[in-house]
């Protein structure tokens, strides 16, 4: 077998397939692997002419037939499969080469594999890559962490097949060993949140106004147009204004109203308590999934528990319309904002040096988030890439504030009529949480001392306090 390939793919599920053909398209010699030989033949008799590809049934063979440094992409199902394959892998690669995880591994995995490897003499790259199974063909988002040298060669290839957004790459080197894998994690997360937002403003639409799924399509195609602008909002109209075949209905009132997860994003809110960041857009995205699918506590909670809420009139439909979007937008703001402080709040304490621009950078074209505005984010960290909090930036601050008697409208609005909005509220929450002179956080304190002897800063001097509780109440240093 002659090593001729430049990359290697094995896993041909519908991910590496596409990213195997995609190789392909761009001009690379690419060898093709699946445990089962099947896919492998499948691959070749459907898409053999979309360019060169070298297949091997075993191991040894896929290996041997890639030049050096080899370049290795394993795409199959995250978890124990990915190390079996690094384990069958490892015996047949020679120092240097270089293995990269497509998967959605779980970024401490990444960190365990990664050292693994280095200490053979193997590169490991934990590689994000989203967009689908549509982007894995056409250009998906790459977000590859591992060693920053693997990138020297790996990279121009992974630019070439990502997505460009005014011909940028949507691809960059994102940090060392789980960097990568944890960037796609929030950004998964981040897409969790932008979905029960959108979902809700869907929400609101339709109780407020009794409008149709079609007419709601047709108001967000509308938003699709100004800032709101992305691939979420499109595809929102577009189902929205599905009619489901055997009914004639439309189509989102035919289905289901139980939200699945696969896991990202619960992954990503357990990061956030570990690392005690308050990303409470994604999290109550991710409870409002849970909620919907605790059909025992539905069923029971409808059969005795009364609304007591009102009967909304909306008068100005086009001004509520407008509230709504405003809304929207700055709740999307507000869950943006709290990904990219987990991404700092990670970064710092793993040292991973992410560059969060960049991030929102690569995030323009090819993934489930893709958006206008994240140019906008990108542009915030150049002004100042400390910034503190996202949405402080005098860009976004004026944006925010200029929705911010729509959306405490919307949420009280909502509130007076009954419509859940566990992402608008609590997104509003924090935004009045953050930027409070002064939280009831002092009595937490206080309650926390007298109690457990936790002690208490305060704000007229330097110190650590305690105050004898049931004694005679006098104030000690700790
Ligand atoms: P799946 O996640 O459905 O995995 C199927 C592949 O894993 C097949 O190639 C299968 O081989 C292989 N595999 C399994 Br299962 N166990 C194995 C083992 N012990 N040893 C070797 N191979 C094994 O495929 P997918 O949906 O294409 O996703 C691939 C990866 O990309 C996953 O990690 C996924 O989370 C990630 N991802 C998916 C998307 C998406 O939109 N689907 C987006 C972004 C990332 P077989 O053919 O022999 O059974």
């Amino acid at each position: 077998m002659s090593a001729r390939a430049q990359i290697g793919v094995t896993g041909l599920a519908v991910m590496g397939r596409n990213l195997a053909r995609n190789f392909a398209r761009h001009g690379y010699t690419v060898a093709v692997h699946n445990r089962s030989y099947a896919k492998t033949e499948s691959l070749i008799a459907d898409h053999g002419t979309d360019g060169d590809f070298v297949p091997s049934e075993s191991t040894a063979d896929f290996v041997a037939s890639i030049e050096r440094p080899r370049k290795i992409v394993i795409m199959v199902k995250a978890g124990a499969a990915t190390d079996a394959v690094i384990d069958e892998l490892i015996p047949h690669l020679e120092e240097g080469d270089v293995v990269i995880d497509g998967g959605n591994a779980h970024f401490p995995d990444t960190i365990r594999r990664e050292h693994k490897l280095s200490e053979l003499g193997l590169h490991f790259v934990g590689m994000g890559v989203s967009g689908g199974e549509e982007g894995a063909l056409n250009g998906p988002s790459i977000m590859p962490g591992g060693p920053k040298e693997s990138y020297t060669t790996l990279g121009p290839i992974l630019e070439d097949i990502s997505a460009k957004v005014d011909g940028t790459p949507c691809c960059t080197w994102v940090g060392p060993d789980g960097a990568g894998h944890f960037v796609k994690m929030v950004h998964n997360g981040i897409e969790y949140a932008d979905m029960q937002l959108i979902a809700e403003a869907y929400d609101l639409l339709k109780h407020g106004l009794g409008e149709s799924a079609a007419g709601i399509g047709k108001i967000f195609e509308q938003w699709n147009k100004g800032d709101l602008e992305s691939f979420l909002i499109e595809i929102t109209a577009d189902v929205l204004q599905h009619v489901d075949a055997e009914t004639g209905k439309a189509f989102v009132d035919v289905v289901l109203d139980q939200a699945e997860q696969k896991g990202t994003g619960r992954w990503t809110v357990q990061n956030a308590l570990d690392l005690g960041v308050p990303i409470t857009g994604i999290a109550e995205a991710t409870f409002a999934r849970a909620l919907s699918g605790s059909v025992p506590q539905r069923e029971a909670a409808r059969a005795a528990l009364p609304g007591d809420a009102g009967t909304w009139q909306i008068e100005d439909r086009d001004a509520f319309v407008e509230d709504v979007r405003l809304a929207l937008y700055a709740s999307k703001l507000v869950a943006y904002s709290q990904g990219f402080d987990q991404i700092a709040a990670a970064s710092a304490e793993y040292g991973w040096g992410i560059d969060r621009g960049a991030m929102a950078r690569i995030w323009r074209g090819g993934c489930i988030i893709r958006a206008k505005f994240l140019n906008r984010i990108t542009e915030a960290y150049e002004r100042d890439e400390n910034l503190p909090l996202l949405i402080a930036d005098p860009y976004f601050a004026d944006v925010v504030g200029k929705g911010l008697a729509a959306w405490r409208r919307i949420v009280a609005q909502a509130a007076l009529n009954g419509v859940p909005t566990p992402a608008f509220a609590s997104s509003l929450s924090y935004y009045d949480g953050v930027r409070a002179e002064r939280l009831p956080a002092a009595l937490i304190q206080a309650q926390r001392d007298f109690f457990g002897a936790h002690t208490y800063r305060r704000v007229d001097r330097e110190g650590t306090f305690h105050t004898e509780w049931s004694g005679d109440r006098s104030e000690t240093t700790a």
